[in-house]
């Protein structure tokens, strides 16, 4: 008995060497108009389906392959004689390799010209029947649907004169995530349109796909199970470009926090360094070189910053990397590390460095668990610049102030609600996290700011939110803050900026604020 191969691929990337090979290795190669007419172009021997079928294409090329004879020498399993007889008798031959690559959907809904009539061209049918019945075959049929695996199965063939069975397997699996992944992106597509089929303005979230980057050893703590997912196709933030260097292995909540510190220094564009504990900065600071920002930001708290995860926006040389020597870190974070500071890290082999690519793009969606069901928002990527400052004080701010408070403002995103930043020079001076109570995360920010022997004089505060009473305002400027950055917005607003005016401050509104739990 001939032995088969099926052909039908879009992306003709690398099919006319794949089918030269099949050839060379005996196989009878079937394949669908567009490919067939590619493979005779370069010479290579090839048998239509249409006039293996002895059906034509018929419907624009909706129906190729939808037919028995190719359905049953994809399915019939071998060690089944009935099934071999049936074959037999519908002169039906087996199909051994099915390789198939589906109708681009995900890229022609990218097209910024896309209709809806032309999406629903590009929905496969014959594709997906074809690889997931070759999939549930595995048994008997190798199944290709990535040309990155072309070479894998001609190495097979010419080593065992077959794929082997593992190999036929994971090809197998590989399919159903493939089909899996290409309804989710139809129902998505398709969900997200209202009913004049123009997109909605919060499209779907459904069939998201995810593949496990790796198992972590626990959770948030040692009786909790716990692994590290990446979003097939899209790889923004953290998991962009990601590459641990040395050091442990990462666990779920180092992952957590470095998430936290890359996406807060890379919200700077100017060298910054940004010190996490607990998902909370407990220092940052920008400056002229990465190693002075890291000297400012270890200043602002430097009890907490112990066991804490650094990142930097910039790249490491070796005398930042002495500098961060004298501190017990559990992660280091950068887009580069010049020679010399990964040779003086590498003799800290516990010590994580995770070098990753600056400049990747936000997640369009954030997920949070709730009990049997899920809250999706997006991202708070908004940030107030200067323009969207209003003074509201008799004092106005001046440009240095200004310039603080904006600082502080960015940091402030960062950091649990309710949230008090002091800031002065480009540095924290003392950072309030996580307090049910504003005032409390005054007066917690202040304490930080005098253990660290930091002085709050002519500082400037950032408030997540509003004050909703002047006593959270008449704490900071106890503390010695000239300035005071918050969104305003309460109806207690005339109070505070009364407040204010009493005290000789400052005080802008962004008119946004960011809460962050
Ligand atoms: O229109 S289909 O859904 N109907 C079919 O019967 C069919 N068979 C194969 N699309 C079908 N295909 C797809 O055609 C394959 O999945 C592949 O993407 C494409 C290859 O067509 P051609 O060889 O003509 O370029």
């Amino acid at each position: 008995m001939r032995k088969q191969a099926l052909l039908s691929v879009s992306d003709k990337v690398g099919i006319v060497d794949f089918a030269r090979g099949l050839v060379s290795k005996g196989y009878h190669i079937l394949s669908t108009g567009g490919t067939a007419k590619l493979l005779a172009k370069e010479g290579v021997e090839v048998e239509e389906v249409a006039d293996y079928t002895g059906f034509p294409e018929m419907l624009d090329g909706r129906v190729k392959t939808l037919n028995p004879k190719i359905h049953a020498g994809i399915l019939a399993r071998r060690p089944i004689p009935e099934h071999m007889a049936a074959l037999k008798e519908h002169g039906i031959d087996p199909i051994d390799i099915v390789c198939v690559n589906l109708y681009p959907f995900e890229q022609t809904i990218a097209r910024p010209d896309c209709t809806l009539d032309l999406a629903i061209e590009n929905i496969d049918i014959g594709g997906p029947t074809m690889i997931r019945a070759a999939a549930k075959n595995y048994e008997s049929v190798a199944v290709v649907v990535d040309p990155a695996d072309y070479e894998t199965v001609l190495a097979e063939l010419d080593a065992y004169g077959e794929v082997q069975a593992a190999t036929r397997f994971a090809l197998a699996k590989k399919v159903f995530a493939h089909t899996a992944r290409y309804d989710g992106m139809i129902t998505n597509y398709l969900t997200s349109l209202d009913a004049e089929d123009k997109p909605q303005q919060f499209p779907a979230v459904f069939n998201r796909q995810w593949e496990k980057v790796q198992d972590l050893r626990y959770g948030e703590n040692p009786h909790q199970q716990g692994a590290f997912y990446r979003e097939v196709s899209v790889a923004p933030g953290l998991l962009a470009g990601y590459e641990q260097l040395q050091g442990k292995e990462l666990s779920y909540n180092n992952i957590a926090d470095s998430d936290a510190a890359w996406e807060c220094v890379r919200s700077f564009d100017v060298p910054a360094c940004v010190i996490i504990k607990h998902a909370n900065p407990c220092g940052v600071a920008v400056a002229a070189t990465h190693e002075e920002a890291y000297a400012k930001a270890f200043l602002t708290d430097s009890k907490s910053a112990f066991g804490g995860i650094i990142a930097f926006n910039g790249p490491v040389t070796r005398s930042c990397a002495e500098r961060i020597s004298h501190q017990f870190a559990e992660v280091i974070i950068a887009p580069e590390f010049d020679e010399g500071a990964l040779e003086l890290f590498g003799q800290k082999k516990n010590l994580r460095l995770l070098k990753i690519a600056l400049g990747s793009a936000h997640n369009d969606f954030e997920f949070k668990r709730v009990g049997g069901g899920l809250l999706v928002q997006t991202p708070d990527i908004q940030l107030a610049t200067e323009a969207d400052l209003r003074v509201v004080t008799k004092k106005v701010p001046t440009p240095k102030q200004i310039s603080d408070m904006l600082f502080a403002w960015n940091v402030a995103r960062f950091v649990k609600s309710n949230t008090i930043v002091y800031a002065k020079d480009g540095m924290t001076l003392g950072v309030g996290a996580g307090q049910m109570s504003r005032v409390d995360s005054a007066r917690i920010a202040a304490i930080k700011a005098e253990e660290g022997g930091l002085s709050l004089a002519e500082s400037v505060a950032a408030s997540d939110a509003f004050f909703p009473f002047r006593d959270g305002l008449d704490v900071v400027a106890d503390q010695g803050a000239v300035a005071v950055i918050q969104p305003g917005g309460s109806i207690r607003d005339p109070e505070v900026i009364a407040a204010a005016d009493e005290r000789g401050i400052a005080m802008v509104f962004t008119g946004e604020r960011h809460f962050r739990h």
